[in-house]
């Protein structure tokens, strides 16, 4: 029996720490320390840099979180482009509608997505959907030089603003993505924990208003995250993220374990202490 933990660290002063049965990877890629650990608790989890990305016990929670606002208010959903997302989670969230017809995924570290491959299967399920074009490449670059039609969604699937994902949360990386977006397009992004990280919160929240005209914060639980509260963020310059398409909804509730309609109403409310976070 193992006695080994890894634990995630924050602020000097929060530790978060998980029992791990088995290292399956450990490797350093060009960008980040690429971890897979066996946990009695989680099952298989990914680490990057010491953060803790997904596990297959509670990924659903995240990725159904990330990609079914968005997917069941646009207008059109046949191109979407997935910053991050190396994993595989969010692509196989996409999959699942037929409207869809092609996803490019621009994914820094091919490391990442190899790892997955190999010792996360359950996650990424889509990998050899014919939809899929996959990009190994810096997202930040694609979205400031990619000469392509525009994407009706566009999900940022990053990890935490530190190391090769920082500029992901930085206004040039916003525009860029309002360079790409349709006019009737989403754009939606995991946007940290609001009670840990709530500056970071409140300037996505003021960032993306400020970029794509308008943007709403949603909420839900990620156990495996700090804190377990999670957001993400939806903005749009014409989408009233409040007006789910229910044919769509319907056919992909199917398949949620987390997300649905009644639910969808209850994560864009916004808590009191929240409300002044995201004020201007
Ligand atoms: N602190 C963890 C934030 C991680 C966000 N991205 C996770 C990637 C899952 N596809």
């Amino acid at each position: 029996m193992s006695d080994e933990w890894f634990y995630e660290t924050h602020k000097d002063a929060l530790r978060f720490g998980l029992k791990i049965d088995r290292v399956l990877l450990d490797q350093q890629s060009p960008y980040q320390r690429v971890q897979v650990f066996e946990t009695p608790l989680f099952g298989r989890v990914l680490a990057l840099d010491e953060l803790l990305m997904t596990s297959e016990r509670d990924e659903y929670n995240y990725h159904e979180l990330l990609v079914h606002p968005a997917l069941c208010t646009a207008p059109r959903v046949a191109r979407v482009l997935v910053i991050g997302g190396g994993d595989g989670g969010t692509v196989r969230e996409l999959m699942r509608y037929p409207e869809v017809v092609q996803v490019v995924m621009v994914e820094i570290d091919g490391l990442v997505v190899e790892a997955s491959k190999e010792f996360l299967p359950s996650i990424g399920t889509a990998w050899d959907d014919p939809r899929l074009q996959l990009i190994i490449g810096d997202g930040i670059a694609y979205v400031q030089e990619a000469d392509v039609e525009p994407f009706d969604v566009i999900l940022l699937d990053g990890s935490d603003p530190v190391g090769p994902a920082e500029g992901l949360f930085g206004e040039a990386f916003y525009r860029g993505c309002e360079r790409l977006l349709a006019p009737e397009g989403v754009f939606a992004q995991q946007s940290e924990s609001p009670e840990l990280f709530r500056e970071i919160f409140g300037d996505v929240v003021r960032m993306t208003r400020k970029v794509f005209g308008n943007a709403h914060p949603y909420f839900g639980p990620v156990p495996l995250y700090p804190s377990g509260y999670w957001s993400f963020t939806f903005a749009s310059r014409t989408v009233d993220p409040m007006a789910v398409i229910d044919a769509r909804a319907e056919r992909v509730e199917q398949h949620t374990r987390r997300w649905d309609r009644p639910l969808h109403g209850a994560m864009f409310v916004v808590p009191k202490d929240l409300r002044a976070a995201i004020a201007e």
